[in-house]
C-alpha cells in the first residue's frame, strides 16, 4: 500500500465523558465488533473474573474505574483503527488531556438519564479548542432516560454544538427495542444477549413493516414516528465539512452494554471521521533560550519520520518491569530499527523495541504510519512531550500542563526495604502524572508529592504495594497552590521574605525554588509583599 493509502485508511480517535457514563464497555464493545476479541468482559462483573481489555491495571479491576488511559490498535473494514480509552474521573484528566493531544477525534459518551455533566464539558472544551471532530453516542438506553430530542438541545444550547441524530432510540428502559437508522430508513431490533458477551442478534425492517409495530408499544411506535417525521423535516442536514470542522455533532442512540447500536456508531464514526491532519511544530527548540519560535504545519506527507511522545506507563506487563513511552506518529514512516533524533537530548536512538499495544498486550511492530500510537520500550531518557524525528528542525509542543492542586507526604514505613520503596517511587513520578519536590519543613525521610487530584496519591500507594511490593505512608500537606520562583537574589535568604502563616518553600529536581501556599489569599499577600519576585505555575524551564 502507498503511503496515501495508509494514512488515509487510519482512525485514531478517543472516547471521553464524565466517570461511568460507559467508556470503557463501550471500548469493549466496539472490539467485539471490530472481531478483535471474540468475548466482552463486562465491566463490574468480578464474578466471574473476567475483566475488560482495557482496564487491565489491578486497580482498576478491583474498582471498575479507569486510573489511566489505555491503547487499543486493531483493523476493522479496511481502516487501522487506534483506539483510546480514557479515564472519566478528574483526579486522572492530567492523563485524559495529553491524551487529546494525540488524537484526531473524539466520541463523547453521555448517559442518556443524565445529560450532559460537568466532566463531559470540561473535555468537550479541550476538543473544541483543537478544533477536532467530536461524534456523540447517548449511552444507557436500556434504562429510563430524558426526552431524546431535550437531550439533542442540550447539546446545542450548553456546548453550541449543531446536531445531527444518525440514530433515534425506539423507546426507552425496559421499553427500549432498538434504533432506527435515518441515513438506511431502517430499523434495527436488536435482542438481549446474557451479559452482552457476544453480538447482539438483529433484524432489520422498514419503519412500516408490521414486525416493527408488533414489537413496538403502539404509543411508543406513534411518538417515535412523530419525532423522526419533525427530524426529517425540521432537522439539521447531515453536514460532514461542519462535522469535521467539529461545529456539528452527528448522535447515536444505545446501549453500550447490551450490545444495542454499537455496529451503527462503529461504522458512522469510521466513515465520518477523518484521517491523520498536519500538526503544527516549532522550529526552534521548547526550551530554547532567546530563539524565536516559528510555527509550522508538518503535513503528514513529509518524508522524514516525527512524532512526540503523550505518555509513560510503567509495569504494564507484569511480566516485564518496564516502562513503555507512548508515541503517536505525525509524519513520514516509522520503521523499527531506524535512527531519530531525540530533540530534548540531541541524542541520536535506535528505535529497535517498538509495539503495537492492545490493552496490556504488545507485539513487536516493525512499520507504523501517522496517525498510529506505538509503545517504545527501554529507553529511560525519553519524557513527556518529547519530539522524536528525522528532521531536526520539528519540534512538537503539544502537551498541556496543570498545576498541582493537592500534596501530600510520602514515606517509607519499612526502613529495611528502602531499596523497593525508592525504585518504585522513582519509577512511577517518571509517569508524570505526580510530582515530587523537595520541601523545606518535610518531615525527615518523607518526600512531597503533589497532583492534579488526591486519587493519584492513592493509585501511587495502590500500585507501589502492587507493582514493586513496598508498603508506603502517606500524610496529607493542607496547600493548594504552588507556584515556582525566577531566580532572584533575594532566595538566598528564604527566612528574609515577608509570608502568611502556613506558607512553605520547597524546591524542585532542577534545584529551583517553590513556594506552597495554603489558599489564594496567602498567594496574593505574597506577591504584594514581594513585588520583586515572579511566580509561575509551570516548572521554568517550561516558561522561559
Ligand atoms: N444499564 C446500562 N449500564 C451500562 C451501559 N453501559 C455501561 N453501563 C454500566 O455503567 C457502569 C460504568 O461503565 P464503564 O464502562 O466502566 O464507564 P466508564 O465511562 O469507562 O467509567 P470511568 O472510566 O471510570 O470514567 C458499569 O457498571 C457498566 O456496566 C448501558 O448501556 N446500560
Ligand atoms: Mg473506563
Amino acid at each position: 500500500m502507498s503511503a496515501s493509502t495508509e494514512i488515509a485508511r487510519r482512525r485514531t480517535f478517543a472516547i471521553i465523558s464524565h466517570p461511568d457514563a460507559g467508556k470503557t464497555t463501550l471500548t469493549e464493545k466496539f472490539l467485539l465488533y471490530g472481531n478483535a476479541i471474540h468475548l466482552a468482559g463486562a465491566v463490574k462483573d468480578r464474578k466471574n473474573q473476567r475483566a475488560t481489555t482495557s482496564d487491565w491495571m489491578e486497580l482498576e479491576k478491583q474498582r471498575g474505574i479507569s486510573v489511566s488511559s489505555t491503547v487499543l490498535q486493531f483493523d476493522y473494514q479496511g481502516y487501522a483503527v487506534n483506539l483510546l480509552d480514557t479515564p472519566g474521573h478528574k483526579d486522572f484528566s492530567e492523563d485524559t488531556y495529553r491524551v487529546l493531544t494525540a488524537v484526531d477525534a473524539a466520541l463523547m459518551v453521555i448517559d442518556a438519564a443524565k445529560g450532559i455533566e460537568p466532566q463531559t464539558r470540561k473535555l468537550f472544551e479541550v476538543c473544541r479548542r483543537r478544533g477536532i471532530p467530536i461524534l456523540t453516542f447517548m449511552n444507557k438506553c436500556d434504562r429510563p432516560t430524558r426526552d431524546p430530542l431535550a437531550l439533542l438541545d442540550e447539546l446545542e444550547t450548553v456546548l453550541g454544538l449543531q446536531t445531527c441524530p444518525i440514530t433515534w432510540p425506539l423507546g426507552n428502559g425496559p421499553e427500549f427495542r432498538g434504533v432506527y437508522d435515518r441515513r438506511a430508513r431502517q430499523v434495527h431490533l436488536f435482542e438481549r444477549v446474557p451479559g452482552g458477551a457476544y453480538r447482539a442478534p438483529e433484524s432489520v425492517a422498514g419503519l412500516d413493516d408490521p414486525l416493527v409495530r408488533e414489537k413496538l408499544d403502539p404509543a411508543v411506535y406513534e411518538t417515535v414516528a412523530e419525532q423522526i417525521a419533525m427530524l426529517d423535516g425540521a432537522g439539521h442536514p447531515f453536514d460532514l465539512a461542519a462535522v469535521h470542522a467539529g461545529k456539528q455533532t452527528p448522535v447515536y442512540f444505545g446501549s453500550a452494554v447490551n450490545n444495542f447500536g454499537v455496529q451503527l456508531l462503529l461504522d458512522g464514526f469510521l466513515h465520518d471521521s477523518v484521517p491523520p491532519a498536519a500538526r503544527r511544530a516549532s522550529s526552534a527548540p521548547i526550551s530554547g533560550e532567546a530563539a524565536p519560535v516559528d510555527l509550522r504545519e508538518i503535513p503528514v506527507t513529509h518524508e522524514k519520520f516525527s512524532g512526540f511522545i503523550f505518555k509513560i506507563q510503567a509495569n504494564m506487563d507484569p511480566k516485564h518491569r518496564d516502562r513503555i513511552a507512548f508515541l503517536r506518529v505525525c509524519s513520514g514512516r516509522f520503521t523499527r530499527d531506524m535512527v531519530v533524533t531525540h530533540q530534548r537530548t540531541g541524542k541520536t536512538v535506535r528505535l529497535s523495541s517498538s509495539h503495537k499495544l492492545f490493552g496490556q498486550e504488545r507485539e513487536t511492530v516493525d512499520e507504523a504510519w501517522p496517525g498510529d500510537v506505538i509503545g517504545l520500550v527501554g529507553y529511560d531518557a525519553f519524557g513527556i512531550g518529547d519530539t522524536l524525528t528525522e528532521d531536526r528542525t520539528i519540534h512538537f509542543n503539544e502537551i498541556p500542563r496543570f498545576p498541582p492542586e493537592v500534596f501530600a507526604y510520602i514515606s517509607n514505613p519499612n526502613p529495611s526495604d528502602s531499596k523497593k520503596y525508592r525504585a518504585g517511587l522513582e519509577q512511577l513520578l517518571q509517569e508524570g502524572v505526580v510530582q515530587s519536590f523537595n520541601a523545606r519543613h518535610a518531615p525527615p525521610g518523607s518526600t512531597l508529592l503533589a497532583a492534579v487530584g488526591p486519587l493519584q496519591f492513592e493509585v501511587v500507594q495502590y500500585r507501589l504495594k502492587s507493582e514493586y511490593n513496598a508498603e508506603s505512608r502517606l500524610e496529607a500537606a493542607s496547600w493548594t497552590l504552588m507556584r515556582w520562583i525566577e531566580p532572584h537574589p533575594s532566595l538566598a535568604n528564604l527566612s528574609s521574605l515577608v509570608v502568611a502563616s502556613g506558607v512553605s518553600f520547597g524546591s524542585d529536581r532542577h534545584d529551583n525554588t517553590i513556594v506552597l501556599f495554603p489558599n489564594d489569599w496567602t498567594m496574593r499577600y505574597f506577591m504584594e509583599k514581594n513585588p520583586d519576585l515572579r511566580l509561575h505555575e509551570l516548572p521554568l524551564e517550561q516558561v522561559r
